[in-house]
């Protein structure tokens, strides 16, 4: 079992797409197992796109991760990474295929609702950068062994 970060990122809370997005991946048989809402510092937003920080856009990206509430969620389960990813698509909505997230709610690359990890390394990272290992909750679910 794999977990990973998801961000419901500003603009996903602003325009009150966070319980649908939520919808899917709970739909999709993934696992919560941490939410919280967060109102980042620029230093958190900056440290999450550290890998980002030479490039032009940088500073308007920071400002928009730090300009309101995000929803922060831990989701495990098999594949998560890269199955979360999926149903994400494409960075710039003009090119996220329909049916993903992306594709199905925006035209922007900066304002594109949601983050996820791009690898296993990453979600431990940024895992450990957004919560508190006791606001990770291990836990079963009734249905587990029909989800798989
Ligand atoms: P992703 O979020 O799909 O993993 P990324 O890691 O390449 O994309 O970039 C991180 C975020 O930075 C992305 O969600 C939106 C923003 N971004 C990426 N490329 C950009 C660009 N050319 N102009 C403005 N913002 C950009
Ligand atoms: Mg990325």
């Amino acid at each position: 079992m794999e977990r990973t970060l998801v961000l419901l990122k500003p603009d996903a809370v602003q325009r009150r797409l966070s319980g649908s997005i939520l919808t899917r991946f709970e739909q999709k048989g993934l696992k919560i197992v941490g939410m919280k809402l967060v109102q980042a510092s620029p230093e958190l937003a900056a440290k999450h796109y550290d890998v980002h920080k030479e490039r032009p856009f940088f500073g308007s990206l920071v400002s928009f991760l730090s300009g309101g509430p995000t929803v922060a969620l831990a989701l495990e389960g098999r594949e998560a990474v890269a199955t979360v990813r999926g149903m994400i698509g494409a960075t710039d909505g003009t090119k996220a295929s329909p049916g993903t997230i992306r594709g199905d709610h925006g035209l922007s690359v900066q304002n594109n609702l949601i983050h996820g990890s791009d690898s296993v390394d990453n979600a431990h990272l940024e895992l450990a950068l957004w919560f508190c290992p006791n606001e990770l909750v291990s836990w079963t679910p009734v249905d587990q062994s029909w989800i798989g």
